[in-house]
């Protein structure tokens, strides 16, 4: 009884931001990301009745208490749906640059709800497995699928049409994604903290609830009619949005650094000199910049001329979970 899931993070050009039920990971708005190549995280999850409880070995340490806590909460539901108590042994390794520190949390729930049901033999559909990995993490939902993938918000309370599906597959457009790494500090407001005090307190969300969804259907145009320059523009305006509604929230805080600033004024530079870039930011202080395949190099090197800047991963459309016969983690 055990399994082997590789699963790749992404990068939302449509944001999810903020929930409309936290135990069920319900967002309050549909989102739209690029699974990418170059990040994953790989998974073995082990099931035996030997097993007195539930453990994680993760990066090659055994996890703290905390991390074991959430692991079983989400391997509860997979055993819910197995009709079985029996524990389970986790190991899971993430591939990601060391210098990122950008662990996610979007591949690792991913990956282990493909695992930990294939270990239990489930059987499940895409929907399914993505409706499960957003138990986990709300973003995961979207790393079941590979190149572009929405993940529709759903109305039923249960949750059982909460679930991304794929917009176009990893071969059919090829953007880049620029994995820019900045010299910085700890963040200090975790994602989920942080959609948690926006929903909660700041005026602006009402005004990021407004046009998310037409940013969304804008998206989806871009992406239907292979507009890059459609693309870019929505983006980083949605992700300037998503982030101008921390500035509103009680206590404010901000995500970006001052190196995330170096590297946002360097996009918007590179674009009035007309080299064709946009950015997008996360939960974080590191930068995401789209460009087309023909300009990375350039742009990559640009960006890694900043002092700021400690590392440029090019990155394009990568693939949904893969299953593995061996282990190499
Ligand atoms: C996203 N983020 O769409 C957004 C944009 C961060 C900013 O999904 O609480 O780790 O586990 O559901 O998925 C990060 O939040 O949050 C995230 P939970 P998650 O990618």
């Amino acid at each position: 009884m055990e399994a082997i899931a590789r699963a790749h993070t992404n990068i939302a050009l449509i944001k999810y931001w903020g929930k409309r039920n936290s135990q069920l990971f319900l967002p309050t708005n549909s989102s739209l990301s690029i699974t990418l190549d170059h990040f994953y995280t790989e998974t073995k999850v082990q099931f035996s009745d030997q097993f007195e409880k539930d453990s994680l070995l993760l990066d090659g340490n055994q996890a703290a208490d905390k991390e074991i806590v959430k692991i079983t909460a989400f391997l509860n539901h997979v055993r819910n749906l197995a009709g079985t108590k029996t524990f389970a042994k986790v190991t899971s390794v993430n591939h990601v640059p060391t210098a990122a520190g950008f662990a996610s949390s979007a591949s690792g729930y991913a990956a282990l709800a493909a695992a930990a049901s294939k270990a239990l033999q489930l059987d499940l559909t895409g929907t399914e497995l993505s409706a499960l990995a957003r138990q986990g993490s709300g973003s995961a939902s979207r790393s079941i699928f590979g190149g572009f993938v929405e993940w529709q918000k759903g109305d039923n309370t249960d949750g059982t049409d909460s679930f991304a599906t794929q917009v176009l597959d990893e071969q059919a457009w090829n953007v880049s994604v620029l994995s820019v790494v900045v010299e910085a500090g700890p963040k200090s407001v975790s994602s989920r903290d942080g959609m948690q005090r926006t929903v909660e307190t700041s005026p602006f969300y009402e005004g990021w609830l407004a046009t998310v969804e037409e940013d969304l259907k804008l998206m989806k145009e871009a992406i239907n009619d292979r507009d890059f320059t459609q693309l870019g523009e929505i983006a980083e305006a949605n992700a300037l949005k998503m982030h101008a509604t921390t500035l509103g929230a009680k206590p404010p805080f901000l995500y970006w650094q001052s190196a995330t600033l170096d590297v946002m004024q360097k996009v918007m530079e590179l674009r009035q000199q007309g080299l064709e870039a946009y950015f997008t930011i996360d939960a974080g202080p590191n930068v995401k910049v789209l460009c087309e395949p023909e300009n990375e190099q350039m742009i990559k090197e640009k960006l890694a001329a900043l002092s700021s800047v400690r590392d440029v991963i090019v990155c394009h459309p990568g693939p949904g979970i893969q299953y593995l016969s061996d282990w190499n983690g």
